[in-house]
């Protein structure tokens, strides 16, 4: 068995697949700590977790006018500055369980918590390629990043991704090669010993057990990047869909969901006031400006009060890489039976969600980021 040598994980997880393990904090917790916990950070792995020693571990690049590059973990560490970032991942099937309602898609059965807030880690990715020669003259042919993961399949198949070479040069980028997470080594489910953390970027392309980057001309050849992790019009069916029609997902939309109170629920008549509390994130480093709550299917609207962070610090222009947490107090309208309470965020470029999921809805389940209803009952 492949999987045999799984890391122990939280009971609270809640599983949407053992092998490959995939799971999810409960959504009544995800918003109690601005910082997720790793131990319940959501996880998501598509093969069974390679056991990596951290003595004999190399991080192989590829593509710079040198040659191949072989680098230990501990020349990772020493040789270049240890930057730190909050950043948000979110899994692009995040919240498929509402696609799948509208119509059934392929994929895991995420809820609204397949997204997780930490610290990260580790040398600027940006530095690393630089040390190790590259030049503006790579820049005319190579256009993008690989990364290769070092979990692989029973052919040998390694996981893959790639980002834009852009995105991973930028200064304002901030892709990390990152070997901590909440301050810590990073743990066996989140990519130990190094993982890539690319922030605003939909979690397939953050790749764990980073084995080998590759400066090139094209796209990662894998699966992952080729094949799944794109978007599609709902008019698109698995006898019609062409994948190389559309591009890679890699910025994600604006989302929000709320954590509390729970569907099905109920609140009594004599509180007179509802909290409601979630959470809000946009790809691409744009920040979460509003986020409007309405508790009556979205007749009416209230502004939620958002946490920026613990430390109530305002993120740099373009690099708002991590969510916010928001809550409100909202009054029972009068004679109400139920609420149906609802969520949309607004993110400094405007975006805002779509309010229903058929418009957007898609075969693979992915970028479901409709507005979040939650109903609950008003007891007297
Ligand atoms: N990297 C490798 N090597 N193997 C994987 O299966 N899964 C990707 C990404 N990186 C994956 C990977 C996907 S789809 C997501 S959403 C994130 O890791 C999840 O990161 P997490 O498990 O730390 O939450
Ligand atoms: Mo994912």
């Amino acid at each position: 068995d492949p999987y045999s040598g799984e890391p122990s994980r939280h009971p609270a997880l809640q599983i949407n697949s053992l092998k490959p393990f995939n799971a999810e904090p409960p959504a009544s917790v995800l918003a109690d700590n601005y910082i997720t916990p790793s131990a319940i950070f959501f996880k998501r792995n598509h093969l069974p977790v390679p056991k990596v020693d951290p003595e004999t571990y190399r991080l192989e690049i590829e593509g710079l006018p040198g040659g191949v590059v072989s680098v230990t973990l501990s020349e990772l560490k020493s040789r270049f500055p240890k930057h730190t970032i909050t950043a948000t991942l979110q899994c692009a099937g995040n919240r498929r369980s509402e696609m799948n309602k509208v119509k059934q898609v392929k994929g895991l059965n995420w809820g609204i918590a397949a997204i997780s807030n930490a610290t990260w880690s580790g040398a600027s990715l940006r530095e690393v390629l630089l040390h190790y020669g590259f030049t503006p003259e790579v820049a005319i042919n190579a256009k993008h990043i690989q990364f290769e993961g070092l979990d692989k399949d029973v052919t040998g198949t390694a996981y893959g991704a790639s980002i834009n070479l852009n995105k991973a040069l930028s200064e304002e980028g901030d892709v990390l090669l990152a070997y901590e997470m909440n301050g810590e080594d990073l743990p066996p489910d989140h990519g130990y010993p190094v993982r890539v953390v690319v922030p605003g970027v939909v979690g397939a392309r953050n790749v764990k057990w980073l084995g080998r980057i590759v400066v090139s001309h094209e796209e990662s050849k894998s699966h992952w990047q080729q094949n799944d992790y794109k978007g599609f019009s709902p008019g698109t069916d698995w006898d019609t869909v062409d994948f190389k029609s559309a591009p890679a997902i890699q910025e994600l939309p604006i989302q929000s969901a709320i954590t509390h109170p729970a569907e099905g629920s109920s609140v009594e008549r004599g509180d007179e006031e509802v909290t409601i509390k979630g959470y809000a994130w946009s790809g691409g480093g744009r920040e979460v400006v509003r986020v409007d709550v309405s508790v009556d299917g979205g007749n009416t609207w209230h502004v939620a009060k958002l946490h920026s962070s613990d430390l109530g610090r305002n993120p740099a222009p373009g690099r708002a890489w991590a969510w916010k947490l928001w809550e409100i107090d909202v009054p029972l309208p009068d004679g109400a039976q139920e609420l149906e309470i609802v969520c949309k965020a607004v993110d400094n470029s405007y975006n805002t969600q779509p309010d229903t999921v058929g418009p957007i809805w898609n075969l693979r389940g992915v970028l479901s980021n409709a507005w979040h209803r939650v109903k609950v009952k008003v007891k007297d």
